[in-house]
Protein backbone atom coordinates (compact mmCIF):
# COMPACT_ATOMS: atom_id res chain seq x y z
CA UNK A 1 0.00 0.00 0.00
CA UNK A 2 1.79 2.90 -1.09
CA UNK A 3 -1.09 5.89 -0.49
CA UNK A 4 -4.14 5.87 2.06
CA UNK A 5 -6.69 8.50 0.28
CA UNK A 6 -9.88 6.96 -0.64
CA UNK A 7 -11.86 3.89 0.12
CA UNK A 8 -10.56 1.86 -3.02
CA UNK A 9 -6.95 2.70 -1.44
CA UNK A 10 -7.99 -0.58 1.39
CA UNK A 11 -9.30 -2.68 -1.35
CA UNK A 12 -11.99 -5.34 -0.01
CA UNK A 13 -13.85 -3.85 2.67
CA UNK A 14 -14.75 -7.08 3.98
CA UNK A 15 -11.13 -7.98 4.36
CA UNK A 16 -10.11 -5.19 5.88
CA UNK A 17 -12.88 -5.35 8.73
CA UNK A 18 -11.91 -8.84 9.32
CA UNK A 19 -8.24 -7.85 9.78
CA UNK A 20 -9.21 -4.59 11.89
CA UNK A 21 -10.99 -7.36 14.24
CA UNK A 22 -7.33 -8.96 14.40
CA UNK A 23 -5.43 -6.15 14.99
CA UNK A 24 -7.98 -5.27 18.01
CA UNK A 25 -7.51 -8.29 19.43
CA UNK A 26 -3.88 -8.69 19.45
CA UNK A 27 -2.73 -5.35 18.77
CA UNK A 28 0.99 -6.39 20.00
CA UNK A 29 1.24 -8.93 17.46
CA UNK A 30 3.08 -7.39 14.75
CA UNK A 31 6.02 -5.42 16.42
CA UNK A 32 8.80 -6.88 14.43
CA UNK A 33 7.22 -5.09 10.92
CA UNK A 34 8.08 -1.89 12.70
CA UNK A 35 11.39 -2.07 14.19
CA UNK A 36 14.42 0.35 12.82
CA UNK A 37 11.21 1.61 10.98
CA UNK A 38 10.31 5.97 11.17
CA UNK A 39 6.66 7.75 10.64
CA UNK A 40 6.41 11.60 10.40
CA UNK A 41 3.38 12.52 11.41
CA UNK A 42 3.34 16.29 9.97
CA UNK A 43 0.40 18.59 11.39
CA UNK A 44 -0.89 22.03 9.77
CA UNK A 45 -3.63 21.97 11.98
CA UNK A 46 -5.12 21.06 15.49
CA UNK A 47 -5.70 17.73 16.57
CA UNK A 48 -6.31 15.40 19.35
CA UNK A 49 -7.48 11.68 18.61
CA UNK A 50 -5.94 11.76 14.83
CA UNK A 51 -2.50 12.61 16.76
CA UNK A 52 -2.76 10.22 19.14
CA UNK A 53 -4.16 7.31 18.19
CA UNK A 54 -1.53 7.60 15.54
CA UNK A 55 1.10 7.67 17.60
CA UNK A 56 0.20 4.43 19.93
CA UNK A 57 -0.81 2.19 16.58
CA UNK A 58 2.82 3.51 15.60
CA UNK A 59 4.10 2.14 19.20
CA UNK A 60 1.61 -0.86 18.91
CA UNK A 61 3.72 -1.78 15.76
CA UNK A 62 7.23 -1.63 17.25
CA UNK A 63 7.57 1.82 14.51
CA UNK A 64 9.03 5.14 15.87
CA UNK A 65 6.43 8.32 15.49
CA UNK A 66 8.14 11.83 14.86
CA UNK A 67 5.70 14.35 14.72
CA UNK A 68 5.83 17.95 13.94
CA UNK A 69 3.51 20.85 14.07
CA UNK A 70 3.95 23.00 11.08
CA UNK A 71 4.25 26.77 12.08
CA UNK A 72 4.77 25.79 15.48
CA UNK A 73 7.36 23.67 15.77
CA UNK A 74 8.86 24.15 12.73
CA UNK A 75 9.13 27.01 9.89
CA UNK A 76 6.36 28.35 8.16
CA UNK A 77 5.82 26.22 5.32
CA UNK A 78 4.46 28.26 1.70
CA UNK A 79 2.28 25.62 -0.22
CA UNK A 80 1.76 27.18 -3.58
CA UNK A 81 3.55 27.02 -6.54
CA UNK A 82 5.80 30.00 -8.56
CA UNK A 83 4.98 32.61 -5.62
CA UNK A 84 7.10 35.56 -4.41
CA UNK A 85 8.22 34.35 -0.98
CA UNK A 86 8.03 37.74 0.25
CA UNK A 87 5.34 37.16 3.22
CA UNK A 88 5.48 34.94 6.65
CA UNK A 89 6.59 31.50 5.06
CA UNK A 90 10.45 31.00 5.14
CA UNK A 91 10.37 27.69 3.41
CA UNK A 92 8.91 26.41 0.67
CA UNK A 93 7.07 22.47 0.93
CA UNK A 94 9.28 21.77 -2.53
CA UNK A 95 12.15 21.26 0.09
CA UNK A 96 10.34 20.85 3.13
CA UNK A 97 8.76 17.63 1.77
CA UNK A 98 12.34 15.58 0.09
CA UNK A 99 14.09 16.44 3.59
CA UNK A 100 11.59 15.16 5.70
CA UNK A 101 10.97 12.12 4.01
CA UNK A 102 14.78 11.20 4.44
CA UNK A 103 14.35 11.10 7.85
CA UNK A 104 11.57 8.58 7.30
CA UNK A 105 10.00 5.37 6.17
CA UNK A 106 5.89 6.90 6.09
CA UNK A 107 4.80 10.12 5.74
CA UNK A 108 1.31 10.87 7.25
CA UNK A 109 0.15 14.96 6.91
CA UNK A 110 -3.04 16.68 7.95
CA UNK A 111 -3.77 19.57 6.37
CA UNK A 112 -7.03 20.87 6.18
CA UNK A 113 -8.87 22.59 3.00
CA UNK A 114 -8.63 26.60 3.63
CA UNK A 115 -12.01 26.90 1.99
CA UNK A 116 -11.27 29.56 0.10
CA UNK A 117 -10.19 28.32 -3.28
CA UNK A 118 -12.37 25.27 -4.53
CA UNK A 119 -9.93 24.05 -7.03
CA UNK A 120 -6.96 23.90 -5.00
CA UNK A 121 -9.24 22.41 -2.32
CA UNK A 122 -10.17 19.73 -4.40
CA UNK A 123 -7.28 18.93 -6.05
CA UNK A 124 -5.46 17.70 -2.65
CA UNK A 125 -2.97 19.91 -3.70
CA UNK A 126 -0.82 20.03 -0.75
CA UNK A 127 -1.67 16.06 -0.08
CA UNK A 128 -0.35 15.17 -3.63
CA UNK A 129 2.71 17.86 -3.29
CA UNK A 130 3.67 14.72 -0.53
CA UNK A 131 2.89 12.51 -2.85
CA UNK A 132 5.21 13.76 -5.51
CA UNK A 133 7.92 14.77 -3.69
CA UNK A 134 8.64 12.58 -0.66
CA UNK A 135 8.74 8.86 -2.47
CA UNK A 136 7.28 7.72 0.53
CA UNK A 137 4.23 5.91 1.16
CA UNK A 138 1.42 8.62 2.10
CA UNK A 139 -1.41 8.86 4.61
CA UNK A 140 -4.35 11.50 4.84
CA UNK A 141 -4.77 11.83 8.38
CA UNK A 142 -7.40 14.61 6.90
CA UNK A 143 -6.11 16.56 4.08
CA UNK A 144 -8.68 19.15 1.80
CA UNK A 145 -10.97 16.43 0.95
CA UNK A 146 -10.65 13.25 2.82
CA UNK A 147 -10.34 11.71 6.32
CA UNK A 148 -10.40 7.93 5.59
CA UNK A 149 -8.48 7.05 8.49
CA UNK A 150 -12.12 8.66 10.52
CA UNK A 151 -14.41 7.02 7.84
CA UNK A 152 -12.61 3.39 8.23
CA UNK A 153 -13.09 3.73 12.19
CA UNK A 154 -16.80 4.81 11.71
CA UNK A 155 -17.05 1.59 9.75
CA UNK A 156 -15.33 -0.84 11.82
CA UNK A 157 -18.07 0.53 14.94
CA UNK A 158 -21.02 0.10 13.06
CA UNK A 159 -19.57 -3.28 11.93
CA UNK A 160 -19.23 -4.02 15.92
CA UNK A 161 -22.70 -2.49 16.68
CA UNK A 162 -24.70 -3.34 14.33
CA UNK A 163 -28.30 -5.56 14.65
CA UNK A 164 -29.11 -6.18 11.65
CA UNK A 165 -27.41 -7.65 8.04
CA UNK A 166 -27.73 -4.63 6.49
CA UNK A 167 -28.51 -1.32 9.02
CA UNK A 168 -29.97 2.10 7.93
CA UNK A 169 -26.84 4.66 8.29
CA UNK A 170 -28.23 8.56 8.25
CA UNK A 171 -25.39 11.24 7.60
CA UNK A 172 -27.03 14.73 9.00
CA UNK A 173 -25.43 17.65 8.46
CA UNK A 174 -25.67 19.62 11.87
CA UNK A 175 -25.05 23.63 12.70
CA UNK A 176 -21.89 25.09 13.92
CA UNK A 177 -20.43 28.39 14.67
CA UNK A 178 -17.24 28.08 12.35
CA UNK A 179 -16.92 27.25 8.48
CA UNK A 180 -15.68 23.79 8.24
CA UNK A 181 -14.39 21.15 5.93
CA UNK A 182 -16.08 18.86 3.74
CA UNK A 183 -13.47 16.14 4.17
CA UNK A 184 -15.13 14.09 7.62
CA UNK A 185 -18.83 14.22 5.32
CA UNK A 186 -16.74 13.10 1.85
CA UNK A 187 -15.40 10.13 3.33
CA UNK A 188 -18.23 8.95 5.14
CA UNK A 189 -20.21 8.98 2.23
CA UNK A 190 -17.25 7.62 -0.03
CA UNK A 191 -16.96 4.56 2.70
CA UNK A 192 -20.83 4.04 3.45
CA UNK A 193 -21.46 3.98 -0.55
CA UNK A 194 -18.89 0.97 -0.62
CA UNK A 195 -20.37 -0.78 2.30
CA UNK A 196 -23.10 -3.37 2.71
CA UNK A 197 -25.36 -0.74 4.25
CA UNK A 198 -28.65 1.58 3.68
CA UNK A 199 -27.04 5.15 2.92
CA UNK A 200 -29.16 8.06 3.55
CA UNK A 201 -28.02 11.68 3.60
CA UNK A 202 -30.20 14.91 4.83
CA UNK A 203 -29.13 18.19 5.37
CA UNK A 204 -30.29 21.53 4.30
CA UNK A 205 -30.48 22.78 0.65
CA UNK A 206 -27.29 23.83 -1.06
CA UNK A 207 -25.07 21.87 1.33
CA UNK A 208 -25.09 19.07 -1.31
CA UNK A 209 -21.83 16.88 -0.91
CA UNK A 210 -19.17 16.56 -4.31
CA UNK A 211 -20.72 14.01 -6.62
CA UNK A 212 -17.27 11.99 -6.35
CA UNK A 213 -17.93 11.21 -2.33
CA UNK A 214 -21.81 11.51 -2.76
CA UNK A 215 -21.89 9.27 -5.71
CA UNK A 216 -25.51 7.78 -6.30
CA UNK A 217 -26.63 7.90 -2.48
CA UNK A 218 -29.89 8.67 -1.61
CA UNK A 219 -30.55 12.57 -0.14
CA UNK A 220 -33.30 13.67 1.90
CA UNK A 221 -34.36 17.34 2.76
CA UNK A 222 -36.48 16.19 5.41
CA UNK A 223 -34.43 15.42 8.39
CA UNK A 224 -36.93 13.86 10.38
CA UNK A 225 -38.44 11.69 7.43
CA UNK A 226 -34.16 10.57 6.95
CA UNK A 227 -34.30 9.93 10.44
CA UNK A 228 -37.63 7.41 10.58
CA UNK A 229 -35.92 3.43 11.34
CA UNK A 230 -32.53 4.89 11.50
CA UNK A 231 -29.99 2.48 12.88
CA UNK A 232 -27.51 4.69 12.81
CA UNK A 233 -27.07 8.28 13.00
CA UNK A 234 -24.06 9.90 11.97
CA UNK A 235 -23.85 13.96 12.87
CA UNK A 236 -21.79 16.34 11.66
CA UNK A 237 -21.61 20.31 10.71
CA UNK A 238 -19.88 21.10 6.78
CA UNK A 239 -19.78 24.30 4.93
CA UNK A 240 -20.94 24.59 1.90
CA UNK A 241 -19.23 22.31 -1.13
CA UNK A 242 -20.29 24.96 -3.69
CA UNK A 243 -21.53 21.92 -5.89
CA UNK A 244 -24.62 24.31 -7.35
CA UNK A 245 -23.16 27.47 -6.79
CA UNK A 246 -19.39 27.40 -6.67
CA UNK A 247 -19.28 31.14 -5.65
CA UNK A 248 -20.51 30.15 -1.92
CA UNK A 249 -17.72 27.36 -1.66
CA UNK A 250 -16.74 26.90 2.25
CA UNK A 251 -19.66 29.43 3.33
CA UNK A 252 -21.95 28.75 5.84
CA UNK A 253 -25.33 28.70 4.64
CA UNK A 254 -27.56 28.22 7.42
CA UNK A 255 -27.33 28.17 11.71
CA UNK A 256 -30.83 26.79 11.91
CA UNK A 257 -30.44 25.28 15.08
CA UNK A 258 -33.72 22.32 14.25
CA UNK A 259 -31.00 20.70 12.87
CA UNK A 260 -29.08 20.46 16.11
CA UNK A 261 -29.61 16.48 17.10
CA UNK A 262 -32.00 16.23 19.73
CA UNK A 263 -34.71 13.34 21.47
CA UNK A 264 -36.90 14.90 18.81
CA UNK A 265 -35.10 13.44 15.95
CA UNK A 266 -33.80 10.23 17.59
CA UNK A 267 -37.61 9.49 18.67
CA UNK A 268 -38.19 8.43 15.30
CA UNK A 269 -35.11 5.98 14.61
CA UNK A 270 -34.96 2.60 15.34
CA UNK A 271 -33.18 3.01 18.91
CA UNK A 272 -30.14 4.74 16.71
CA UNK A 273 -26.84 4.66 17.76
CA UNK A 274 -25.86 8.22 17.64
CA UNK A 275 -22.29 8.61 15.83
CA UNK A 276 -19.27 11.75 15.83
CA UNK A 277 -15.76 11.81 14.88
CA UNK A 278 -15.42 14.59 17.70
CA UNK A 279 -14.38 17.17 18.26
CA UNK A 280 -17.93 18.18 19.14
CA UNK A 281 -19.92 21.04 20.12
CA UNK A 282 -22.71 20.47 22.76
CA UNK A 283 -25.88 21.76 22.13
CA UNK A 284 -25.04 22.80 18.28
CA UNK A 285 -24.58 20.13 16.80
CA UNK A 286 -25.89 17.21 19.31
CA UNK A 287 -28.01 17.44 22.96
CA UNK A 288 -26.14 16.73 25.63
CA UNK A 289 -29.53 13.91 26.58
CA UNK A 290 -27.90 12.77 22.97
CA UNK A 291 -24.59 11.73 23.42
CA UNK A 292 -25.01 11.30 27.15
CA UNK A 293 -27.33 8.41 26.72
CA UNK A 294 -25.95 4.91 26.67
CA UNK A 295 -26.29 4.42 22.75
CA UNK A 296 -23.96 7.51 21.72
CA UNK A 297 -20.73 5.94 20.19
CA UNK A 298 -18.49 8.58 20.12
CA UNK A 299 -16.10 7.07 22.75
CA UNK A 300 -15.76 3.95 21.29
CA UNK A 301 -15.66 5.14 17.61
CA UNK A 302 -12.46 7.61 18.65
CA UNK A 303 -10.89 4.36 20.32
CA UNK A 304 -11.57 2.41 16.74
CA UNK A 305 -8.97 4.92 15.02
CA UNK A 306 -6.14 3.44 16.90
CA UNK A 307 -7.45 -0.15 14.79
CA UNK A 308 -7.79 2.02 11.54
CA UNK A 309 -4.67 3.85 11.41
CA UNK A 310 -2.85 0.79 12.73
CA UNK A 311 -4.13 -1.86 9.74
CA UNK A 312 -3.07 1.20 7.21
CA UNK A 313 0.49 1.34 9.34
CA UNK A 314 0.62 -2.47 9.19
CA UNK A 315 0.33 -2.76 5.61
CA UNK A 316 2.77 -0.22 4.78
CA UNK A 317 5.39 -1.80 6.40
CA UNK A 318 4.55 -5.00 4.87
CA UNK A 319 4.90 -3.42 1.83
CA UNK A 320 8.09 -1.87 2.77
CA UNK A 321 9.72 -5.54 4.45
C1 LIG B 1 -12.50 19.44 11.84
C2 LIG B 1 -13.39 19.25 10.62
O1 LIG B 1 -14.59 19.45 10.71
O2 LIG B 1 -12.87 18.87 9.56
C3 LIG B 1 -11.86 18.14 12.26
C4 LIG B 1 -12.78 16.99 12.47
C5 LIG B 1 -12.07 15.70 12.67
N1 LIG B 1 -13.28 19.95 12.95
C6 LIG B 1 -13.10 21.16 13.47
O3 LIG B 1 -12.29 21.92 13.00
C7 LIG B 1 -13.93 21.53 14.66
N1 LIG C 1 -11.78 12.99 14.75
C1 LIG C 1 -10.57 13.57 14.65
O1 LIG C 1 -9.88 13.46 13.64
O2 LIG C 1 -10.18 14.24 15.77
P1 LIG C 1 -8.92 15.22 15.89
O3 LIG C 1 -9.20 16.40 15.00
O4 LIG C 1 -8.88 15.59 17.35
O5 LIG C 1 -7.69 14.50 15.46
Amino acid sequence: MRKFFDVNDIGDLSKALEEAAQVKKTPFAWKHLGMDKTIMLVFFNSSLRTRLSSQKAAYNLGMNPIVLNIGQDSWKLETEMGVVMDGDKSEHLREAIPVMASYCDIIAVRSFAGLCDRDFDYAETVLNQFVQYSGKPVISLESATVHPCQAFADLITIEEYKKTARPKVVLTWAPHPKALPQAVPNSFAQWMNAADVDFVITHPEGYELDPRFAGNARVEYDQMKAFEGADFIYAKNWSCPGVTRPQDYGKILSKDMSWTVGDRQMAVTNDAYFMHCLPVRRNMIVSDSVIDAPTSLVIPEAANRVVSIQVVMKRMLEALQ
